[in-house]
């Protein structure tokens, strides 16, 4: 029985500035490790190559942007006589709209379950639902990176060492659904860090955990082990982290190259009205410089939409970051996702529509702008095309590149002898300005349609 694990990405994706940082769907990967060898299994990844279903049982990874999208295909597969097993954090918070569009759904984390779910399938006698749990350290076993080999990936050496997230910000999903923080054993970790090295040499690591420094004790091993591997990286860290002068050197000292950190907003009341309580008093500016010291490029992830913004914040906003050194500026969006604890309370208030992720867009901006930056919710005080303006605004304006800015995104590369890092972090810049203005290009030329027809 042939078996096809399947990355979907949503539409535009190219448009999306996650694009610029394309890599392997690792979870998919952890789950072949576990696939018993009676199931011959394959890969398609929508990043590297177009969807196509070459297998009798595809399994789907699903997030909510692209629900509907995975549904049709499921669908279609189904009616086609192929079995179509749906999993991911999107079944996980939403288990019963999705068995409707599957042979079986499996919920949670998977790999201790998967074993038995393959049985199932193999002795015709699959469930139309499996609950996983959170893997113990114990059961985290090595990812075999051979999976995802002849894929061309920017950032191909992904990898994570912990799962979970001590914080509870309020838009977040993975931290109310994903179980306890839990840290990968130093042991299990190192060999994937051996095989990454193998496979692409020289390639620098890119964490992708939710909070890969929550445990200072486990942060310290494990920077210890990036030391002694003499392995470059790049992670995301929370803003108490950027903050932390101790740390800070510890990750220079370790190899670090740059990090991601979440701002969401400058503005305090903003954080705290998303629970986000770790950005508080923090000073932020000073972190970054003091990172850019030390060699570590910083990349600032920030939210249009929250509460408290308006035109007069939004404009402060800009005039503020315009003097933080980062090296990239990364603007979405606030979504509000099924499973976030704003979900709900919103639907309630009618601020949100009920699984709007199944129906056609509400705004016409929406088709043809990416999914970090479409609109579903009511804003008091903005429009949703004004929404989108701002963020590809402040995309255009801190983004720029400026010769200042190339200068010292290459400064702070020569600091750490990590020129080619730099060079990549400016080819990204590059190109999500050039989108950017392109976006806004074409939602003034959209909007100014909708406006005449109106
Ligand atoms: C790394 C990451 C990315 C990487 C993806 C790397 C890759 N190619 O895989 C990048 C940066 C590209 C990315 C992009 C996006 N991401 Co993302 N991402 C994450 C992050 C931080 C870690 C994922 C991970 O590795 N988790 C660890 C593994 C072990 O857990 P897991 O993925 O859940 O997998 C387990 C189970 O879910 C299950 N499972 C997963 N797939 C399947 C499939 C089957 C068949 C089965 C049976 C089981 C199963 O088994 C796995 C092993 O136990 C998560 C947060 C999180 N902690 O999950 C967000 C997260 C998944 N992303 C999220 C979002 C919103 C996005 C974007 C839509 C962002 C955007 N552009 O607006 C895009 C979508 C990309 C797309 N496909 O179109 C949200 C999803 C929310 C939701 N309800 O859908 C999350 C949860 C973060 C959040 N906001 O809370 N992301
Ligand atoms: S710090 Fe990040 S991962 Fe943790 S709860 Fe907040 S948004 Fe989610």
């Amino acid at each position: 029985m042939k078996m096809v694990f399947v990355n979907v990405m949503h539409e535009l994706h190219d448009f999306d500035s996650t694009a610029s940082i394309s890599q392997p769907p690792v979870p998919l990967g952890v789950l072949n490790g576990v696939t018993p060898k009676t199931l011959q299994t394959s890969l398609v990844d929508e990043q590297t190559e177009a969807l196509r279903f070459d297998g009798d049982v595809i399994a789907f990874s699903l997030a909510t942007q692209y629900a509907a999208k995975v549904y049709r295909h499921a669908d279609d597969l189904r009616a086609a006589g192929k079995k179509v097993i749906l999993g991911g954090i999107h079944v996980t918070v939403c288990p019963e709209e999705a068995m409707r569009h599957a042979d079986a759904v499996v919920t949670g984390e998977a790999e201790t379950i998967w074993p038995a779910v393959c049985a199932d399938l193999l002795a015709g006698k699959l469930q139309p639902r499996y609950d996983g749990s959170p893997t113990p350290p114990e059961r985290m076993a090595p990812v075999d990176y051979r999976f995802f080999s002849g894929r061309k990936y920017l950032t191909p050496a992904s990898l994570f060492a912990t799962r979970g997230c001590n914080h509870r910000c309020t838009f977040c999903v993975s931290s109310h659904f994903m179980g306890p923080y839990r840290t990968k054993p130093l042991p299990v970790l190192e060999a994937e860090i051996d095989q990454l090295q193998e496979l692409y040499p020289g390639a620098f690591l890119q964490f992708t955990d939710d909070n890969l420094l929550a445990s200072r004790g486990y942060a310290t091993e494990l920077l210890a082990l990036l030391r002694r591997k003499q392995r470059r990286f790049i992670t995301m860290v929370t803003l108490d982290q950027l903050c932390d002068a101790g740390l800070l050197r510890e990750l220079a000292a370790s190899g670090c190259l740059g990090v991601a950190v979440g701002l969401e907003s400058v503005d305090e009341d903003n954080c705290l009205s998303v629970g986000k309580r770790q950005n508080v008093g923090q000073p932020f500016p000073e972190a970054v410089r003091q990172a850019n010291d030390l060699g570590i490029q910083v990349c600032a992830l920030l939210m249009v939409g929250l509460p408290h913004d308006t035109p007069g914040r939004l404009a402060r906003t800009l005039e503020y970051l315009s003097r933080v050194p980062c090296s990239l500026f990364d603007f979405r969006i606030m979504r509000i996702y099924p499973g976030s604890s704003l979900y709900q309370p919103m639907v309630a208030r009618g601020e949100v529509a009920e699984a709007w992720w199944l129906a056609p867009e509400p705004v016409a901006s929406n088709h043809f702008l990416p999914g970090h930056l479409r609109v579903h919710f009511r804003h008091p005080h903005f429009r949703p095309e004004e929404l989108q303006r701002w963020a590809l605004r402040l995309t255009c304006e801190l983004d720029r590149l400026s010769a200042g800015a190339v200068a010292h995104a290459l400064r702070v590369g020569r600091r750490a002898e990590a020129a080619k890092f730099a060079t990549i972090l400016l080819a990204a810049r590059n190109r999500t300005v050039k989108q950017a203005r392109k976006l806004l290009a074409q939602l003034e030329r959209g909007t100014d349609f909708e406006l005449a027809a109106a």
